[in-house]
């Protein structure tokens, strides 16, 4: 079995990974990230698409936002739309001119590979963490299945960035981390289609038959969520059909019909929270979803992510370089102070709008809030502030 040494071994090539090992680099800290799917899975996964203004501006400082910069959408505004009429949230107005940028992860995920491989620092596909060990030692090991056999990377610190479903946080002694979970009745149905957006913003919709959102990803690729029940499977939604509830939950009287296209890409993703606590383990960090994760109507996970190792990195190299511990000691009280916020944005956002299918009760509160929202320039500028720029404050 091959033993190979470095200083931070990260387990995962999402978002989360890739740029801690480009943060952790250009430090110079060597760091060897692995990933269990290969580069052309990683490349075509379709998620997130919402970028904040400060996020946006971490990656630019980061030197890998100059595609985002030239080919990402920068929105003003968006729409919320209930009872058939559609409500403009300026967001740039309420907010300092700021504005987010849709760009999508894989895009992101795209330009991290890139300039990680113009310097050549060590990237392993089809490369699958199966065990850690040694996590309260001075040196942790972790033992990778590779196509070329067994490895074991003995490293100073272990990251977790390995989402929701990792290896991380079941290596850490049962009871030490705290779970907190919700999850919701409900999951969405998200299409990626070749067809020009119809609209220049998203559009948040609530209608009785349920969540809708407009998106984009291009001037030429629709991104489209349907809320549906927990149970249900792709097999039940033919393309028809799926365009059918799109036009019937977003039709408002002034509104033509959605642009339609192929589909090119389908999945149904449940809707959860989880906040697992403290994202730390002796010599284990966790950053991402391997730590948290939120439901998607406040558009905030690839954002978290970004967040966390933007407090991440320094830490480590000042742990690594000087011995001084004291940001790695906070690191997971400052990082979860700002996972509470997005759960809390996320959880306000979800309930306002995906009706309940039997409690009318919550359904009139929902519509009190989607009112206040679209009524009170002081709920407006809050609702503002959080979709903007929630992981920067
Ligand atoms: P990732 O991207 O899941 O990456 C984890 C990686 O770890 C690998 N892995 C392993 N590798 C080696 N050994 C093992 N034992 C391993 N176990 C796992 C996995 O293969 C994977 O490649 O986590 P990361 O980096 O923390 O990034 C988080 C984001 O991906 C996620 O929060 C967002 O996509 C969430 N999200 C959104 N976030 C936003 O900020 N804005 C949005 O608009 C937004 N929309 C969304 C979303 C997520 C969605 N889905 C599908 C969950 C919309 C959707 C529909
Ligand atoms: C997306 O474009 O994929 C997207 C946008 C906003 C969300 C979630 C997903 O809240």
């Amino acid at each position: 079995m091959e033993s190979v040494r470095t200083q931070v071994v990260i387990i995962g090539a999402g978002p989360a990974g890739l740029l801690l090992g480009h943060l952790l680099h250009r430090e110079g800290i060597d760091n060897i990230v692995l990933e269990r799917r290969s580069n052309e899975y990683v490349l075509q996964r379709v998620r997130a698409g919402v970028i904040e203004w400060g996020i946006a501006n971490f990656l630019e400082e980061a030197g890998v936002g100059q595609r985002m910069r030239a080919e990402g959408l920068v929105h003003h505004g968006i729409e919320m739309r209930f009872d058939g009429v559609s409500h403009r949230i300026a967001l740039s107005d309420l907010y300092d001119g700021r504005a987010i940028t849709v760009y999508g992860q894989q895009e992101v995920v795209k330009d991290l590979i890139n300039v990680r491989r113009s310097y050549d620092a060590p990237l392993h596909f089809d490369s699958e963490v199966t065990g850690i060990e040694g996590l309260n030692s001075a040196h942790p090991t972790v033992t990778v299945t590779a196509p070329e056999g067994e490895m074991t990377i003995s490293a100073d610190f272990v990251v977790g960035c390995d989402g929701s479903h990792g290896v991380s946080v079941e290596s850490v002694p049962r009871g030490y981390m705290r779970r907190f979970e919700r999850v919701y009745p409900f999951s969405w149905l998200g299409i990626l289609a070749e067809a020009p957006p119809a609209t220049e913003e998203l559009i948040y919709t609530r209608h009785s038959r349920g969540f809708a959102l407009y998106s984009m990803r291009s001037p030429t690729l629709s991104r489209l969520y349907l809320g549906v029940r927990p149970d249900e499977t792709l097999d039940a939604w033919p393309d028809e059909r799926i365009w059918e509830e799109l036009t019937v939950r977003m039709a408002t009287d002034h509104t033509a019909e959605i642009g339609q296209g192929p589909i090119i890409e389908r999945g149904i993703t449940p809707m959860r929270s989880i906040v697992v606590a403290p994202m730390r383990y002796g010599r284990l960090l966790l950053a991402g979803d391997a730590a948290h994760i939120v439901p998607p109507t406040g558009a905030k996970g690839m954002n978290l992510a970004v967040a966390d190792v933007r407090l991440l990195a320094p830490a480590l190299v000042a742990r690594i370089r000087g011995g001084d511990e004291s940001l790695l000691n906070s690191y997971s009280d400052d990082s979860l102070r700002r996972v509470w916020r997005a759960e809390e944005f996320s959880t306000y956002m979800t309930q306002m709008l995906h009706p309940h299918p039997t409690d009318d009760f919550e359904n009139g509160v929902q519509m009190a809030r989607l009112r206040q929202v679209v009524e009170s320039e002081p709920a407006a500028r809050a609702l503002a502030r959080n979709y903007v720029n929630l992981s920067s404050v």
